[in-house]
Formats: structure tokens, sequence, C-alpha cells
């Protein structure tokens, strides 16, 4: 049996062996990734009407890669106050959003109530918002700062009102690529043992990879078959009663910041990424090609290579965008529903849980 039918079997294949999936023609690993996606939820394409908020750039910790942190790349520190956040948040409700997705630099001048009064004045101004918020890696942040224990913070916001947790933070889980990267930042374990912390809440969560950077093919399936360990009980995540429910690849961004890369993954490395993560991460159940990393043209020729979701209308965006995605303005739904439509699929709005709310 050859490898691509072995891991599809589900052998328990490692790193190693699995990155010869690579070797594979980008259309035989697009069949065998679009076979599993259609499968699942035939010809629809996901998206949501989303929000996020960026409520400070100032950062504590110092990852190479991000050109969105405050520093003398990017001399423009700001911080937001909880009445701005909400006054954003409530506009963005009135043009349409769903889901307010909070993220935020690591911020050493704000207390860990802060983080708990905004969360609540936020579910106490728009109690139908999906609040989504706080990645492990300011989670990491705040125990380290305050030393309240993990646990203790997942289930203070819990309590505050969020309602499920991003999967920004992830990075690489690579130690090694890891400590040149982002050293210092929340570890790759730490990063698992919170989010199946927040899963044993009930609660839902994404996860990330950032990759297209110095980090090798096999960095890349380590990172997903970690994932894949992480999630333990599909049956959970299939009834909504915690689990990850979107693998997101983002690609790397590369301008404004102090990661030196010399060389940049090609569309078909980005699109042979993509299948072999549907392949690969078949307890996960969505894979998002989100569109602001990966262009829209690209995010929607992803949706045939094993993605279902382009994400949202995201209204403002400011990380990616700091690094160069075409991000910052978000896009209109009727031009997200056009475009899905245009490449030949239907286009599903859902809510933050992949509940369908309506075809368009
Ligand atoms: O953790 C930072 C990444 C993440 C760059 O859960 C960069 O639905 C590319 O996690 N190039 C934050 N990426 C964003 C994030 C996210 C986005 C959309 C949806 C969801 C979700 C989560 O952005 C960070 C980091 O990995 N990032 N700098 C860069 N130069």
């Amino acid at each position: 049996m050859d490898l691509l039918d072995k891991t599809l079997k589900g052998d328990n294949l490692n790193a190693n062996e699995l990155s010869k999936l690579y070797e594979y023609d980008i259309f035989t690993l697009g069949k065998a990734a679009d076979t599993i996606r259609r499968k699942k939820y035939d010809n629809k394409v996901f998206f949501n009407m989303n929000r996020h908020i960026n409520p400070s750039n100032i950062c504590a910790d110092v990852c190479k890669f991000c050109a969105f942190s405050a520093s003398r790349k990017n001399p423009n520190p700001y911080e937001m106050s909880i009445d701005e956040i909400l006054s954003q948040a409530i506009s963005s409700y009135k043009r349409g959003a769903k889901e307010i997705h909070i993220v935020s630099a690591h911020n050493p001048n704000w207390s860990y109530n802060w983080y708990l009064e905004l969360f609540s004045e936020v579910k106490k101004s728009l109690p139908d918002v999906h609040l989504k918020a706080m990645t492990a890696a300011e989670v990491d942040y705040l125990d380290r700062k305050f030393g309240v224990g993990y646990q203790k913070i997942l289930e203070d916001m819990a309590k505050a009102g969020v309602n499920s947790m991003p999967g920004g933070g992830a990075e690489i889980f690579d130690e090694k690529v890891r400590k040149h990267i982002c050293n210092g930042k929340v570890s790759s374990q730490r990063w698992i043992e919170i989010h199946q912390y927040w899963h044993s809440l009930g609660k839902m969560s994404n996860c990330t990879m950032l990759f297209g950077h110095i980090e090798n093919r096999e960095n890349r399936i380590d990172h997903m078959l970690r994932i894949k360990n992480a999630q333990q009980d599909f049956n959970i995540v299939e009834a909504k009663k915690g689990g990850f429910n979107a693998f997101i690849p983002l690609l790397y961004q590369k301008q404004n910041n102090y990661l030196k890369v010399d060389d940049f993954p090609s569309g078909q490395e980005i699109l042979k990424t993509i299948s072999i993560a549907r392949i690969i991460l078949q307890n996960v159940p969505h894979i998002k090609a989100y569109w602001a990393t990966l262009s829209m043209n690209l995010a929607l020729v992803a949706q045939e290579f094993g993605a279902d979701d382009m994400d949202g209308t995201i209204q403002a965006e400011s990380i990616q965008s700091a690094g160069g995605a075409k991000s910052k303005s978000g896009m209109e739904k009727d031009d997200m529903v056009f475009q899905i439509k245009n490449a030949g699929f239907r286009a599903i709005e859902r809510d933050s849980l992949y509940n369908e709310l309506k075809e368009w």
C-alpha cells in the first residue's frame, strides 16, 4: 500500500514519514483532500460575519515574525479603553457582525480584572454576540504575570462570557524553530494544555499554524500531529461540547518584522499544505483558508484542495495587515458571497460554531 493510502486509512505514521506526502503531485493530494471535504460538506463554503478588535499593540513579548507589535519598525503604540472597544463592538454589531474576535498584544499596563471587565461589558451590551477572545499565548502571559494559574484564568473567562477561543499563538510547535521565531512565548506543550483545559469546560476553540518562514515540511507535519493527538474525542467535538473546531494554516506575511527568511513557499506548496492538513486532521471538523493571509484568490482555490471555510468579513484587521496583507478594512458580505458563488460553490453563512445560518 502506498503512503497516501496508508495515511488515509489512519495508519500511525510519524512526521518524518508523513512529510513524504509532499512528494505527491498537487492534483493527487488535492483530489484526496477534496474527497474528504466534499463528503463532509459537499459544495458548501462557509464564512461568517465577524469583527476583529485588537485593543493594544504594546507587547511584553518579542516575536520576530510580528509586524503588529509596537517596535522600531512600527513606532505607533496604542491602547484602547474599554469604552472605545465597546463602542467599536456595538457599531460592528449594528453593521451585522455576529462574532467579536478580540486578540491583543501582551500589554504590561493592564490588570487581570481589566480583561474580565472588558468581556463582561461586551456581553452585557451585546448578549447575542459570540465573543471569541484570548489566544493561549495571552492566557499564558496573564498566568506568568499574575500567577493565578491558567485553569482559573480560563474558568474566569468563561464566567465573564467568553464563548470560544481563537487559535492564535500556536505558531510552530517544533521547539527549535519556536525558540528562534518567538523565544519566551507560551511553550508548545502549554499552548496545547490550555486548549485542552478549555475544551474540558465544554468549550470550542481553533488551532493555527504559522507557516512559510524558516520551518520545514516535517515541522509542519509535526505541528499537525500534535493537534491531532490533542483532539481527544471526536464525538465530543461533533456534539459541540468542547474541542478544536477549525485548523487554520496562517501564511507568514513578510513585511515590517525582524524574521529573516530567504525562501517563500510557492502557491503549490501552500495548497499542498492545506490538502495534507485535511488528510491528516480528519478529527478536526474544519480547515479554514484565512483569506487575509492567503489572498482572496488563493483562499478560494484552497476550497478545492481541502479547505471548507474562508473566515469572515472581519471589518478591520491589524495583525496580518501590519505584515503586508490586504485585510486592513475587511470585506463586504456581498463581495464575499459573490466571490464564493463565482468560484462555483454554495455560500453558507455560519455562526462561530459552524451552525449554518443562511445560504446566500
Ligand atoms: O498568533 C502574527 C499570526 C495570529 C504574522 O481562530 C502572523 O478563527 C502571518 O490567530 N504573518 C493571530 N501571521 C491571528 C489568529 C487568527 C486569525 C483569524 C482567525 C483565527 C481563528 C485566528 O497571527 C498570531 C500569529 O500566529 N501572525 N504575525 C505575520 N507576520
